[in-house]
């Protein structure tokens, strides 16, 4: 059965790589399982046909027969537990390395996008100068513990895992904004993740999209 999952019709991030479809295509690339993708509009999203999946009407989504589920984080999860190749079998490390998934996602995750949703919705206001200092500290007290967890390693418990999937995805969300490069050792990690030939494949496809749909 392929699996079919959901991404922007049209992108926000012009084919960067940012919207959450992004680590469901990856961890489907790693463990080799092939996808279908369906694109939504904005409006479509919304509607009920999606929300029976998506309650929040958002992407991604993922359908497998008569799985449907939502949540990138449950996805990628889903997908790892079925598959061989993001989990370690040894019990204890599977369970590390699924707190490594959680991490990425409720503890380094949120003050990522508090960050970005304070620039959208803030970002013109008196008070963002004196504001943004303080959201990016919350961040940096945080890549402050993560780099000193990760050390020299190459990934955060033994092996690339489902854990390192996630983190460097959450990671990437810093890009551009110069505060990765503060932390050399995330920046090599989050290399080593864009460098695997999975993520490379998952790139291409989802640029992809955006490339058609410009030039289209
Ligand atoms: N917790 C959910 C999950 O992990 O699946 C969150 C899903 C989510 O935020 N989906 C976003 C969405 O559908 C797309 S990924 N938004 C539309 C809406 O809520 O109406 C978030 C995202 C979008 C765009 C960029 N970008 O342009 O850089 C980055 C991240």
């Amino acid at each position: 059965m392929i699996p079919i999952i959901t991404a922007f019709e049209q992108s926000p991030d012009r084919g960067k790589g940012q919207a959450r479809d992004m680590r469901v295509r990856w961890a489907l690339e790693e463990v080799g399982q092939p996808y279908d993708v369906r694109l939504v509009s904005f409006r479509e999203m919304k509607e009920p046909a999606h929300r029976a999946v998506q309650p929040f009407g958002q992407i991604p989504t993922y359908e497998e027969g008569d799985l449907a589920l939502f949540e990138s984080g449950a996805i990628v999860f889903h997908i790892a537990e079925s598959h061989a190749g993001l989990l370690p079998d040894d019990p204890h490390a599977r369970a590390r390395a699924t707190a490594w998934m959680f991490a990425a996602v409720s503890t380094i995750e949120p003050p990522i996008v508090e960050r970005e949703q304070v620039r959208y919705a803030e970002g013109d206001k008196p008070w963002y100068a004196d504001r943004l200092p303080i959201l990016e500290d919350r961040i940096r007290v945080r890549l402050d513990d993560l780099s000193a967890r990760l050390g020299d390693a190459e990934w955060l418990d033994g092996a690339f895992s489902a854990g390192d999937l996630l983190m460097v995805m959450v990671l990437r969300r810093l890009e551009g904004i110069g505060m990765l490069e503060e932390y050399p050792s995330l920046s090599a990690y989050v290399a080593r993740g864009k460098a695997r030939p999975a993520y490379q494949r998952a790139f291409a496809a989802q640029l992809a999209v955006f490339t058609a749909a410009s030039t289209g």
